[in-house]
């Protein structure tokens, strides 16, 4: 075979791979942000979300928080973070099945709830979450318009409402 010949075999198995995966990837579409407020109303920080085809996978850093700790991280169904109501302008987890609170709970988990996160030792928050019970939109189950929370405290996945979280320190709009 010449050298020709051989580039044009291997650019012909290249497209022909490249077509197979593009036909076996879904569509993936809808993304959405989200900038958090402190506990004072300052700015510490955003989430970057994206539909998958696994759930909505939610990219967060937030700065500002209790060093060293596991924290709460849910989505509650109003989007409004007013710091000087401490956030409770959020309301509760979004719910939208009317289940119980929490991964512990016999009839739970509420749509919103989502496992604990830990802050490092900088104050900073980092973590990538899918949650598969929510899309991004409007719709039934969909977050956009309401609020990504952060908590003092972790959540015990079991005390009703809220898993007995604690004070409300950072919260994000989605957009
Ligand atoms: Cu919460």
């Amino acid at each position: 075979m010449t050298n020709i010949a051989f580039l044009a075999a291997v650019a012909l198995t290249a497209s022909a791979t490249f077509a197979g995966a593009a036909d076996q990837v879904a569509p993936v579409t809808g993304t959405g942000t989200a900038k958090f407020v402190g506990a004072k109303g300052e700015d510490v920080g955003k989430a970057d979300l994206s539909t998958t085809p696994s759930g909505v996978l939610i990219n967060v850093e937030i700065k500002g928080l209790p060093a060293s700790q596991w924290v709460a991280f849910h989505v509650h169904e109003t989007g409004s973070c007013d710091a000087a109501s401490h956030h409770e302008s959020a309301g509760g987890h979004f719910n939208p099945d009317g289940k119980e609170h929490g991964y512990q709970a016999a009839n739970g988990p509420h749509a919103g709830d989502m496992p604990n996160q830990y802050v490092g030792s900088d104050g900073v928050l980092r973590a990538q979450v899918i949650n598969d019970a929510v899309t991004l939109d409007k719709g039934e189950t969909g977050i956009v318009g309401r609020a990504l929370m952060v908590h003092a405290k972790p959540d015990d996945y079991k005390t009703q409402p809220s898993g007995a979280a604690g004070d409300r320190l950072a919260c994000g709009v989605i957009e």
